[in-house]
């Protein structure tokens, strides 16, 4: 069993040294492993995916499960409250309501989810509860909260910290009260792990779009949209602009290429393709994608340049620059 203490020790060592025993992944479109498998593997998007794939990796790394290790995972940005596009700490939308959305499916193809959903610290358990104890995949808005609140959840009124509450006001002096998307954006935490057990999980949780209308629900709670797991074939995630990601069930689109013989990233080439040929401003937005196989093979790409994303395996937990579309 691996320590907390001794994995980010071997994080550290790992990053001053040539880095071995990784799984295949990144820009060499290779074929699904038969030489044996990864795990476990914990994969995260963008740089807060480091510290979140650290707690996952506590769990993993000791036997647990997938689900656990993916909701403890993204529970940290959740919690961070200077992270301004995951949890409390996000920016609002264009009427000053940080509204939340989260998804969560485990290795049986359970899921659960909530959208829109506002004073919540952990959306991500919250989802998970609804997977767990009702008989719906999703809840939003009041019900959502009504159920939260009657199952133990606290309500939290932090309200904005400053440095969001004055993005706000600069937002609102600047653009009219129109939403706007745009290649920045972004930011959302999608996380899919293999366990010990070779079960995978995903989790997906966000405080959308900034200066979203009131009301709008991005790809992260939709299942299939901005996170889907089979556990006959492997997970996928998205980040970026929603609106984007639920045209073409971007999470899904991806699982099903991997079920189909596609390896992880050329899977996730192909839905950033798909969006290209679907959304005629694709080269204004930001999406990228990770996805998982149960050999433990990862992929990830992203529309334009910028996205990054975490992987954890072998004890070691390191961030990667994904390859993108749109080259100009
Ligand atoms: C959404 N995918 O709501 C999210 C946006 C994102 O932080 O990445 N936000 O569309």
């Amino acid at each position: 069993m691996t320590s907390r203490r001794d994995f980010i020790k071997k994080s550290a060592f790992a990053s001053a040294f040539v880095v071995t025993g990784l799984p295949k992944f990144g820009k060499s479109a290779q074929l699904p492993s038969t030489s044996g498998t990864t795990k476990p593997i914990v994969i995260s998007t963008w740089k807060h995916g480091i510290p979140a794939n650290d707690a996952a990796w506590k769990i993993l790394s000791s036997g647990g499960r997938a689900l656990d290790a993916v909701e403890q995972g993204v529970m940290v940005p959740e919690a961070d409250p200077n992270n301004t596009s995951v949890g409390l700490g996000g920016n609002p939308d264009r009427d000053g309501h940080v509204t939340l959305d989260a998804s969560i499916m485990d290795e049986k193809g359970n899921a659960g989810s909530v959208a829109f959903l506002e004073h919540i610290l952990h959306p991500i358990s919250v989802a998970r509860m609804v997977m767990e104890k009702t008989p719906h995949v999703m809840l939003v808005g009041e019900g959502a909260y009504q159920f939260a609140i009657d199952n133990g959840f606290k309500r939290s009124d932090q309200g904005m910290t400053p440095e969001v509450k004055a993005n706000w006001e600069k937002w609102k002096a600047e653009n009219k009260y129109n939403p706007k998307i745009d290649k920045n954006n972004h930011d959302t935490i999608g996380m899919v792990a293999l366990d010990n057990a070779g079960d995978v999980s995903g989790a997906c949780t966000t405080s959308g779009l900034g200066m979203k209308m009131h009301g709008r629900v991005g790809d992260s709670p939709i299942i299939g949209a901005g996170m889907f797991a089979d556990n006959d074939v492997g997970a996928a995630c998205a980040t970026g602009v929603g609106e984007a990601v639920i045209k073409i069930c971007g999470s899904h689109l991806i699982v099903e290429l991997m079920r189909n013989g596609k390896t992880p990233q050329q899977a996730c080439e192909e839905a950033v393709k798909r969006i290209a040929k679907k959304v005629s401003n694709y080269k204004d937005i930001q999406v990228g994608f990770l996805a998982l196989n149960k050999a433990g093979d990862v992929g990830a790409y992203s529309i334009v340049k910028g996205f990054n994303y975490a992987v954890a395996c072998n004890g070691q937990n390191r961030l990667f620059d994904s390859d993108y579309l749109v080259k100009e």
